[in-house]
């Protein structure tokens, strides 16, 4: 924590001082974006932008119909083989840290000598001096709202407009389930009514419903029929669910946002940890895992190559058929709960 608070005051005077020489900063949200990973991303750009800096959020993918409602988003560029990346002055991973999560944008991001990161995902590697990593963050937009106010501190004078806003809300707002998760503190509280405060217009209601609550004929039968796959291992604590392309196709949804069905079944009574299996039109899994106890989902995830937080983490299976990737998770998974029960990890 404390590293991660002096990566911060870093990162704010290297902002400053590239400030003063109409500076290019570089972001890069992970691959398939979330409002977390989108938000906080552009929320700085906007904000380095008032200070007098040049900036480019460059995103990996088009922003996907259930983010479509967020404002500001009109300048995103959009990653493609023709895009000639620029070597900027600095260059900031977002909601991630490492040019793996990035997709074919990584050697871009590598390619500016001068990094940072805002990220509060789990790490194992050794932090850069401008890596702002704080895993007891509820969501990146929370540690950019702190770096925004601290900059408006310095300055004296207002960063923060309407949109900027929403789109720090919409991270922290997703990142900690409407405030629900255990990762909700009285600092992600205070910065929503400190925004509402300063933005009386702002819709939260709006920004609510169309976070979590918008939905189309499409999503609610794939939903459907995710949950009719449900099985069960370790005495029903380990829960598992699945999603193939056929089923996709056959009800004309889009896979983003199925993660969010993976926190919705961590509600069921008893369970421990929830695998929820996507086929990707690549012929790969992803993983989405969800955990209540003293399952380390990160820890399981690092494994296979990916990453995440304590509850909530996500990987990529390569060379397996779905039915294999089940069978496989699901005694893994058992055998991890019980471990970790009988080294008494709390419940
Ligand atoms: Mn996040």
């Amino acid at each position: 924590m404390k590293q991660s608070r002096e990566a911060g005051n870093r990162l704010l005077e290297i902002v400053l001082d590239l400030a003063g020489v109409e500076g290019h900063i570089g972001l890069f949200p992970h691959e398939r974006f979330d409002a977390d990973a989108i938000g906080a991303s552009v929320a700085l750009a906007r904000s380095f932008e008032k200070l007098g800096l040049k900036t480019s959020v460059i995103a990996g993918e088009e922003v996907p119909d259930s983010l479509s409602h967020l404002p500001g988003l009109e300048d995103l560029i959009v990653f493609s083989d023709e895009y000639d990346c620029p070597v900027f002055d600095l260059a900031l991973a977002i909601d991630c840290h490492e040019a793996g999560r990035m997709g074919l944008r990584g050697d871009c991001f590598l390619k500016t000598p001068l990094r940072g990161a805002i990220d509060h995902h789990v790490y194992t590697e050794d932090l850069g001096f401008l890596d702002l990593i704080d895993p007891a963050a509820s969501s990146s937009c929370e540690l950019a709202f702190e770096l925004i106010w601290d900059l408006e501190m310095h300055l004296g004078r207002p960063i923060l407009d309407q949109t900027t806003a929403i789109l720090l809300l919409a991270g922290v707002i997703t990142d900690t389930g409407r405030y629900a998760y255990s990762n909700t503190t009285p600092l992600v509280l205070r910065q929503a009514a400190l925004l509402m405060e300063r933005f009386p217009d702002l819709d939260l209601a709006e920004l609510h419903y169309n976070l979590y609550d918008r939905t189309s004929i499409p999503r609610l039968q794939i939903k459907g029929d995710i949950f009719s796959t449900i099985t069960t291992s370790a005495d029903g604590r380990i829960i598992l669910a699945h999603v193939t392309q056929a089923m996709l196709k056959r009800r004309g949804a889009p896979d983003d946002e199925l993660s969010n069905l993976a926190s919705e079944i961590r509600a069921a009574d008893n369970a421990a940890a929830v695998f929820l299996l996507i086929e990707t039109e690549s012929g790969d899994i992803r993983v989405s895992i969800r955990s209540n106890s003293c399952f380390d989902s990160a820890a399981f995830a690092l494994g296979y190559g990916g990453g995440g937080h304590v509850k909530a983490a996500g990987m990529t299976l390569t060379g397996m058929t779905m039915e294999e990737a089940l069978a496989r998770m699901g005694k893994e998974a058992g055998e991890w709960l019980w471990a970790c029960s009988r080294e008494g990890g709390h419940e």
